[in-house]
């Protein structure tokens, strides 16, 4: 018999999918932010936590946790927007659902169940943030984090991170490719798919580590060329995006989303990573790059673009935004889907027209305190010149 909980628990899991988001009253002019997540731990279907029969659960207890659901692949098919979420159990292994929604902003349910990978790799211990590439040659490519212990190392933590990649056409079956191999970088995580040929070759922005967790000495978003998906190598990477002292990505930075295709350019959404007296602060930030060489920088504007605000700086890794997808519709509007805090979904709205303007009308870092200044006063003369004071 199914436990009386059920049907309560049930109850407030529908009235949390049905319920209206509606923009926040914060403005920029850049994008909207929305009221409520998108999604979070309490949108976990509850026939995944708990066994639902009275007689071999009468607490009702959870039997298996969910922890949090965060950094998600995004894409739209057929009219509908489709997250790739990252569900982390409350054993700490990660793993990945697809969530669906007919307006991109609420709604989002989960399917009845997880995505099932094929266990290729014996070695592999967790996986992590997929993006999802739509690519021109017919598949859509999930490439994500494979991460598995470091046996050459004696400190307990030690892990080696790559990209896996996997393919379908239905985001049900999925096909799993060898992983990434890029010859200079013994480790990769944050890995991105272009969707179009570059070359008539399959293009990567990789993201060149030394370590599981630092960068090391080099750093930044690459880009890279391979033949061949199913057995993908890069010979060379070419830094792209490059960390630059005291700036958002002094620490560290990785490609976000996979690159939105506008009128002027390819629009990147990545992450930047700065240290601070209260550990790591990851935000937001953009670049354009060139619509014939998506490796060719056209525009960076200066800092960041989206940061944790309010209740968005707290959670289990408190003051991260992240993201790993974003979809464009029909009429140019974009979704941008980012993770609060390693904690929950959110989205913010915007439109390819506005993220250009952003991204070609916004002054470049000016680098030096005094220099930023000279660019403040620019700024506040024209102003005042125009407001006649
Ligand atoms: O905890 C913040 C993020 O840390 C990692 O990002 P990066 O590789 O740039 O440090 C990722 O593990 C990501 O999942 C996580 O959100």
């Amino acid at each position: 018999m199914v436990h009386q909980q059920y049907f309560v628990e049930q109850d407030k899991l529908l009235k949390l999918i049905g319920k209206k988001n509606r923009k926040a009253d914060f403005y920029n002019g850049i994008y909207d932010r929305y009221v409520d997540p998108v999604l979070t731990r309490e949108h976990v279907p509850v026939h995944w936590k708990y066994d639902v029969d009275a007689d071999t659960n009468p607490y009702f207890m959870e039997r298996l946790g969910v922890n949090a659901v965060m950094n998600s692949g995004a894409i739209r098919l057929n009219g509908k927007f489709y997250l790739v979420v990252r569900v982390e159990g409350a054993d700490r292994k990660s793993f990945f659902a697809v969530a669906e929604s007919e307006t991109g902003v609420d709604g989002f349910h989960f399917w009845d169940y997880p995505v099932q990978l094929p266990d290729t790799c014996a070695e592999e211990t967790n996986v992590y943030d997929m993006r999802l590439t739509q690519h021109e040659d017919g598949y859509i490519y999930g490439v994500f984090c494979s991460e598995s212990k470091d046996k050459t190392d004696k400190d307990l933590s030690a892990a080696v991170a790559a990209a896996g990649i996997v393919r379908t056409k239905d985001l049900v079956s999925w096909e799993r490719l060898d992983n990434l191999t890029t010859r200079r970088s013994p480790q990769q995580r944050n890995v991105v798919l272009h969707p179009e040929f570059v070359d008539g070759k399959y293009a990567f922005y990789t993201r060149p580590m030394d370590g599981f967790i630092e960068t090391g000495s080099g750093g930044g978003i690459g880009f890279g060329l391979c033949e061949d998906i199913c057995h993908a190598v890069i010979d060379e990477e070419k830094i792209i995006s490059e960390r630059i002292y005291h700036t958002l990505t002094e620490a560290k930075n990785g490609a976000g989303a996979v690159p939105i295709k506008g009128k002027k350019c390819w629009i990147h959404i990545a992450h930047g990573v700065r240290n601070t007296a209260a550990g790591l602060r990851y935000v937001l930030y953009v670049f354009g790059t060139d619509l014939h060489d998506p490796a060719k920088v056209v525009a960076r504007p200066s800092g960041v673009f989206l940061v944790p605000l309010g209740w968005e700086r707290v959670g289990d890794v408190s003051n991260v935004v992240f993201t790993n997808g974003a979809v464009s519709d029909d009429d140019g509007m974009v979704y941008i889907y980012y993770a609060a805090s390693d904690t929950r979904m959110h989205v913010a709205t915007t439109s390819i027209d506005k993220l250009e303007d952003y991204l070609f009308n916004t002054p470049k870092d000016a680098l030096r305190s005094p220099d930023c200044v000279k660019q403040r006063c620019a700024l506040i003369a024209r102003n005042l010149e125009l407001l006649g004071k």
